[in-house]
């Protein structure tokens, strides 16, 4: 199988992550998508491929372009008015509620406001390097994608930073563009085929779900720990399927605390039976190794064999499916766990590496 990853993403690599009321080393961090990488690169199966230059357009196609402006420069005009400072952290958020009866507030000119109109929480430093390692995040996303419709079955994007957190026009989750949702709209805009987005990281797809919500050309299915314990809280209810054009193109899996594998499995049959029934003619998929049981921030219980029947069932819808790295914070076990899903995507008849 083809990965496409690039260095770059190194270039985002905040001090720390302001996570349950405490400066946190971050459990996002560089490391992850090299210790993938290192697993992959072991593994004679899978062949590394360099990601190209796609530009912005296709990231204005699903963003604000409003907000990539803004991550275009937000940190040096931070240091320019408050620094230094490695990271940059919004400390005044744009709640509607603060000018309740008096209409919508206006755009804000002040870097330390803008921060937080375009951020939605504090675990998402910005830091120097940050809208470098995004966009080059988008490009991997993209490139595997160009490989999909270049003929290939399957390919995976070692995407880092992940991006399904990130809305149309908010940043956050650890997420500053939606990889997936850049792929699905490019997808569904050049080839006028219907896409899916498979959402399979153990926080829900917000942003995703939010950017196709009213739209039927993209269905949006999506598994996660229940949003009345799990981040992102606001979104993920099974009640949430679409508005408008939209409405039944997005399908929600609410999942309980320490949910198995067999659990698991069954949420996800039913998700790939919705997937083929919407008429997909290609799969993206948000790929979060994050339901891991050992997994710091969550709590499912899946094991590497799980993983492994997950890639598995997901092939066997016989889609051509662009894999998209999301989250996953067991970084021990991450290179392994993502070698683990892949393998069982490329099915039994794969040498074993
Ligand atoms: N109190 C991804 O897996 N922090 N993002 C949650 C809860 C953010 C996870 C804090 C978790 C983001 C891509
Ligand atoms: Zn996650």
């Amino acid at each position: 199988m083809k990965v496409v990853y690039t260095l770059r993403h190194r270039a985002h690599h905040p001090e720390r992550e302001l996570e349950d009321s405490r400066f946190q080393e971050p459990f996002e961090h560089p490391g992850r998508a090299e210790i993938i990488r290192a697993a992959l690169a072991a593994d004679e199966r899978f062949e590394f491929v360099a990601p190209d230059d796609h530009g912005r357009a296709p990231i204005d196609a699903v963003h604000d372009p409003g907000l990539v402006d803004f991550l275009e420069t937000a940190w040096t005009r931070f240091q320019e008015e408050h620094g230094p400072t490695h990271d940059v952290i919004p400390d005044v958020f744009s709640m509607a509620g603060i000018r309740d009866g008096m209409g919508p507030a206006r755009r804000p000119d002040s870097i330390s406001m803008e921060l937080g109109w375009w951020c939605f929480e504090t675990t998402t430093p910005l830091t120097q390097g940050t809208y470098d390692a995004a966009r080059s995040s988008v490009d991997v996303a993209l490139t595997a994608a160009d490989l999909v419709r270049g003929g290939e079955g399957m390919a995976y994007g070692l995407c880092r930073p992940p991006g399904h957190h990130a809305s149309r026009s908010l940043y956050g989750g650890y997420c500053f563009f939606n990889n997936a949702a850049v792929v699905a709209e490019h997808l569904s805009r050049t080839t006028g085929s219907r896409v899916a987005v498979l959402d399979v990281d153990y926080h829900h797809g917000n942003g995703t779900q939010q950017i196709f919500y009213d739209r039927e050309e993209v269905f949006f299915a999506s598994l996660h720990g229940d949003p009345r314990r799990a981040y992102p809280y606001l979104t993920g209810h099974v009640d949430e399927t679409g508005s408008g054009a939209g409405s039944d193109a997005t399908v929600n899996y609410p999942l309980p605390a320490g949910c198995d594998d067999d659990a698991y499995l069954t949420a996800l049959t039913g998700a790939c039976e919705r997937v083929v029934a919407s008429g997909a003619e290609t799969v993206v998929v948000s790929l979060g190794l994050d339901t891991f049981h050992e997994d710091p921030i969550s709590d499912l219980s899946l094991t590497a064999d799980g993983l492994e029947r997950c890639g598995r069932l997901v092939a066997e819808m016989g889609l051509p499916t662009v894999v998209l790295q999301e989250g996953g914070y067991a970084t021990d076990a991450l290179g392994e766990n993502a070698r683990r899903w892949l393998s069982g995507a490329m099915g039994p008849g794969a040498p074993a590496g």
